[in-house]
This record gives C-alpha cells, sequence and structure tokens, in this order.
C-alpha cells in the first residue's frame, strides 16, 4: 500500500471511535491496556500454513476468515486504534502478525523469523511502526526471533530458546534492552514457541500448560525469581490466553482450562471472554500471535 494511503487509514481508524466499546477498562496498575493493535488479514494461501503436525481435518479457509473476523472484532472492542494490514499471498501464515516484532515502550525491535518461509511479512510492519513514530531496531543474522517467543511480563523479558529463536538473538536483545528491561533467556522443547505453553495473565501470574515441558520452563523462572504464580491449565492450546486490560480472551472448546481461568478471573474480577479458533490452532495459531498491542 502506498505510504500516502497507509497514513489516510491509519488516521481513520485513530479518530474513529469504536463502535463496540461494551467492555469497560478498568485495569489495575498491573495489567497492561493498549492504545494500538496492529493485525493482518488472513491470506487466501492460508491453507499452505507452516504447520508442526498435519491436522486431522484439513483447514476450512472460510471458517478461517469468520474466526479471524471475530477476533478482529473482539480486538476493536478493547483497543481504539486497530491498524488492518493486507494479506499478502505470499506468506500463508501472515495473519500471525506477533512474531514480525516485539515492542516495549518505544522500541520496535523487528524479527528476523526463523522459519525462511515467513521472512518478508516483517515488512509491512515495521514500515507503519516506524510511521508511528518507533525507533526501529532489526534482529540480525545469525540471530532468528519470533514474537511468539517473547513474553514480557512488565518486570522481565522472557525469550524462549525454541527452534525459532536462537542465543543470537537473545544477545541483541540484552544489549538492546540494557538498563532497561531484564531480558532472559528459557530453553522451550517439544513446542513451537515460549507462548505456546506460558502466557501473561497479569504482572505477577502466568499461565502455563499442564505438560513436562512447561514445567521445566516454570522451574526456571521460579530458579531466578519468585515474583510469579503459576496457574496451571490441562490443555496446551488453552494456556496460550490474550489479556487486555480487565479483559482475558481465551480459547473457547477446552472446558477443564476454561474452568481454571473462570475461576482465576472471578478472583481477579477479570471479564473471560471465550473465542473459537480452531482453525487456526490447525495452524499451530495461538490467541497472543493474531496481534501487536502497543502504546
Ligand atoms: C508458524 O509455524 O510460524 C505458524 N504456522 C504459526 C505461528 C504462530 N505464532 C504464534 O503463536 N506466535
Amino acid at each position: 500500500m502506498q505510504t500516502f494511503l497507509r497514513k489516510i487509514l491509519i488516521s481513520a481508524i485513530l479518530f474513529s471511535v469504536s463502535p463496540f466499546l461494551c467492555y469497560t477498562q478498568t485495569p489495575s496498575p498491573d495489567t497492561p491496556s493498549y492504545q494500538f493493535a496492529m493485525v493482518r488479514n488472513i491470506s487466501d494461501s492460508f491453507e499452505n500454513s507452516l504447520k508442526l503436525n498435519p491436522p486431522l481435518d484439513p483447514i476450512n479457509l472460510d471458517l478461517a476468515k469468520q474466526q479471524h473476523e471475530m477476533y478482529i472484532d473482539l480486538i476493536q472492542q478493547m483497543v481504539s486504534a486497530v491498524v488492518r494490514i493486507d494479506a499478502d499471498r505470499n506468506h500463508p501464515d501472515c495473519n500471525f502478525i506477533e512474531d514480525t516484532a516485539i515492542i516495549v515502550d518505544d522500541i520496535a525491535v523487528i524479527s528476523r523469523m526463523g522459519a525462511i518461509e515467513r521472512r518478508g511479512e516483517e515488512g509491512a510492519v515495521a514500515q507503519i511502526l516506524q510511521e508511528l513514530g518507533k525507533n526501529i531496531v532489526h534482529i540480525h543474522s545469525p540471530g532468528t526471533m519470533d514474537g511468539g517467543d517473547i513474553l514480557h511480563t512488565g518486570k522481565h523479558l522472557f525469550v524462549g530458546l525454541s527452534q525459532r529463536t536462537n542465543e543470537y538473538a537473545l544477545e541483541q536483545l540484552k544489549s538492546i534492552f540494557q538498563g532497561k528491561t531484564e531480558v532472559v533467556g528459557i530453553p522451550v522443547a517439544n513446542s513451537l514457541h515460549l507462548k505456546s505453553v506460558l502466557s501473561f495473565f497479569d504482572s505477577e501470574t502466568l499461565i502455563v500448560a499442564d505438560t513436562k515441558e512447561a514445567k521445566v520452563i516454570q522451574s526456571n523462572i521460579e530458579s531466578l525469581t519468585n515474583e510469579y504464580t503459576f496457574v496451571s491449565v490441562p490443555d496446551v492450546s488453552a494456556s496460550n490466553v490474550l489479556r487486555i486490560g480487565s479483559n482475558l480472551i481465551v480459547q473457547d472448546g477446552f472446558s477443564a482450562s476454561e474452568a481454571t481461568l473462570q475461576d482465576l478471573c472471578n478472583q481477579k474480577s477479570v471479564n473471560l471472554i471465550k473465542i473459537d479458533m480452531s482453525e487456526l490452532i490447525k495452524a499451530d495459531g495461538a490467541l497472543t500471535c493474531g496481534c501487536l498491542l502497543f502504546n
């Protein structure tokens, strides 16, 4: 898209008030709310997305697009400025925009993604972040980073060392955030990303999958700090939740995990919202991966 046109699009979104502001945002100080969200449409080539395992049923593209629209609708109810990027047919995974960058305050670190097939998705994202005034820093070769491996709690920036994110990227992140936030490498085994099994509820509570590998991640963090309480859920897909202000978006269809998350939300006066993302799960998509949230 031409820069001029994109500026118009961004301004139009910035100055339009969401018609769906039905969820009140009264977060406690330790729960982030965001001024901006960036999302990307699902490509018509989404069925060719990368998958750890072939799904039992093939991806239903129409249903995937409907589910993604519902997800974007939800985000529009919670974030006033949603910047939406066109899909890129050459990048079937482009809707998983979380992997392209991480944004901490005024710094946007642009990924060099671990999967070669995905490199190039980050260009459009970097351009918009620059237009929005972020200081752009790139992960350089031989570093590789996917945003799905980065969990920022406000106190720590946990960096999953996975098949997608490596030690070189970790060292670059340590240097970028030196004196600003503590950057800690966490080995990740048997899952795509760190946030496939661990996600943010609030600055003192993390949601973790009830698997052997996720428990090792939990132990690694506990050996470093006692600042977090871990709430374990039985379903791996349900361990990635999306916290926006006083709302928690969770995967529909995982009743045992939902009961645990509902209890936690009740204790903390958080509004739990379920969304069915079955077609995106088939491409290893988690809830956090469909947006970039920032101020
Ligand atoms: C991939 O393999 O890269 C995509 N099919 C899934 C990426 C999911 N990203 C995320 O959860 N952050």
